[in-house]
């Protein structure tokens, strides 16, 4: 991506995951924002969007964390959230006998204390395969991948959910899931 789309995708994750009032905009318990709002609100806030641009954005995205419905109206952040007026009602999953998570040294006596934990997130994120643990926990420092018995979990009631671009949510992992070697 280049280097001004990266800064706009940055933008987008902010407002439609975080902070959407920062710039007056307004998300629906879904997590949807109008894109004409979305546009108008952004231009007072000296960023200058388009519809293309945004197409190109959505589709571009290395990750692919945004989605645009199906009448083109509409965007939203597909998961990462921490805005309190969003709740997504993701469909409940059989998630694969083991998901990973990534996660940074510093963090494992606290993990191994108190489970993993969503924080300001809704939820804790689980990667299906290693290397993309490996690039999330590197974001934190030095990387470590948790192990997580998800059979397990999700035979004792646990609920997972995947996203659209492929990313497990689970609302928390206690200890007794995680394995670290
Ligand atoms: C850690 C990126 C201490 C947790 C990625 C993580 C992902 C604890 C950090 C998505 C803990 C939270 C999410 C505990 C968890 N004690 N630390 N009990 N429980 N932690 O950024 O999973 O680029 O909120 O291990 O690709 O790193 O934004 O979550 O290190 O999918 O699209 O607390 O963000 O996607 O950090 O990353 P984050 P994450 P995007």
């Amino acid at each position: 991506m280049a280097q001004f789309d990266t800064k706009i995708s940055k933008f987008l994750s902010y407002v439609l995951r975080h902070q959407p009032e920062s710039i007056g905009l307004t998300l629906d318990s879904e997590g949807w924002a109008d894109i004409g709002v979305l546009i108008k609100c952004a231009e007072k806030h000296g960023k200058h969007l388009n519809h293309a641009l945004i197409a190109t954005i959505v589709e571009t995205n290395d990750k692919k964390r945004f989605a645009i419905s199906d009448d083109q109206k509409r965007i939203r952040a597909v998961q990462g959230h921490s805005s309190q007026k969003v709740n997504i009602s993701y469909q409940a999953q059989v998630p694969p006998a083991v998901l990973y998570h990534g996660t940074a040294t510093r963090f494992l006596d606290s993990i191994f204390q108190q489970g993993l934990v969503a924080g300001s997130r809704h939820y804790v994120h689980l990667s299906a395969d290693e290397a993309t643990a490996i690039k999330v926990g590197q974001r934190h420092g030095k990387p470590d991948i948790l192990k997580i018995n998800a059979q397990l979990m999700h035979e004792q009631g646990f609920k997972f959910h995947q996203a659209d671009n492929g990313v497990w949510l689970t609302k928390s992992v206690p200890v007794k899931y995680i394995s670290f070697n």
